[in-house]
């Protein structure tokens, strides 16, 4: 019988929680951060699944785990636990952690206003802005972005023939525009958008194989953005992000607005620093803009996206894994699926 407990600091951004593990994690050992979630999916992926899913989590539910920086510029680092599994890359709880870890004075960043985070995908560098003792925002540069293909036909069960264009934003997605057969995200409810979202991801999957042109072991779509028109003239366009089978992002998503920044900007519907105000389904927004182009190894143009968004605490908690009490690790009701 063995009994374990974790802290962590609770709250959201831009309406999309975030629970951020700060003490009860075990030490990882690894030379990068890949390594490392690597190591920590290998041995422990029993506290993703006990913090995420159901009964300490749901099916949106999304976190990171607080680790001292790694790299010598680094200011913190994390590791990206998703009802899903462990993420490369996750843009709205790294605008939260970054948020919570200064709120909450667990980190001292070298340089006042910048924060270094070395994650699986990368090393991100991100800038805020304090209002009083709360960070009022967040703006982090992403990892290379870069629209893969465009306009791939795709099958889909309810839509029928869709094209769809495939964008990197630190995740693969298939980004589905306004387009004769389909009208848009406003015109179908969140339930919808996820039971189609899972059938565009296996569609998509088995119509490419979908890899990162530099790093292979990135590869296959998990996630799929359903676009469509803002609820005000504030923003520049909407976005319904599924990630895995059962998560509806209610932020715009920090990954997904990279790979749209990448994708518009590959398509010349978007200029350097162009501010490009992205609406979730809830109504709140990321701004995400093109910082720098760039290259990837393979020759592939790409971008620098940034993305900005504000995250706010909502508490802290404690939270007990005794394995000898039933559904210790965690259940979803996907499992269950017949
Ligand atoms: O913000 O990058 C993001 C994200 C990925 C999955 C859910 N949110």
């Amino acid at each position: 019988m063995s009994k374990h407990s974790f802290t962590s600091i609770e709250g959201h951004t831009e309406g999309m929680p975030v629970r951020m593990v700060i003490a009860g994690a075990p030490e990882l050992v690894g030379a990068t951060m890949d390594e490392r979630r690597r190591a920590f999916v290998g041995d422990h992926d029993w506290i993703r699944r006990a913090l995420m899913l159901e009964p300490r989590g749901h099916s949106h539910m999304s976190g990171t785990i607080l680790y001292p920086p790694l790299s010598e510029d680094a200011d913190m680092s994390l590791v990206f636990i998703e009802t899903s599994g462990c993420l490369p890359m996750c843009g709205h709880a790294s605008i939260g952690s970054i948020s919570f870890a200064l709120e909450a004075g667990l980190i001292q960043p070298k340089s006042a206003g910048t924060v270094v985070v070395d994650v699986p995908a990368g090393t991100l560098h991100a800038r805020y802005l304090m209002d009083g003792d709360r960070v009022a925002s967040v703006r982090f540069t992403n990892v290379p972005s870069f629209l893969l293909h465009r306009d791939i036909e795709i099958e889909h069960p309810y839509f029928g023939r869709l094209a769809v264009d495939l964008a990197y934003g630190g995740n693969f997605y298939p980004i589905v525009e306004v387009q004769p057969n389909f009208p848009g995200c406003e015109h179908f409810s969140p339930e919808q958008l996820l039971e189609w979202g899972r059938q565009m991801q296996t569609a998509v999957n088995s119509t490419i194989d979908v890899a990162h042109p530099d790093n292979p072991d990135i590869r296959g779509v998990k996630h799929v953005m359903w676009t469509g028109a803002p609820f005000s003239n504030d923003a520049d366009a909407r976005a319904v992000v599924i990630a895995g089978d059962s998560l509806i992002d209610r932020s715009p998503c920090g990954t997904g607005t990279s790979a749209r920044v990448a994708q518009r900007y590959a398509r010349g519907l978007l200029t350097e620093r162009q501010v490009f105000r992205h609406q979730s389904l809830i109504g709140s927004c990321f701004t995400g803009r093109v910082e720098s182009t760039t290259r990837l190894n393979s020759g592939l143009d790409a971008v620098l996206p940034s993305v900005e968004g504000r995250a706010w605490i909502t508490g802290r908690s404690e939270y007990y894994v005794d394995n000898s009490q039933p559904y210790a690790h965690g259940f979803s009701l996907q499992e269950y699926a017949n």
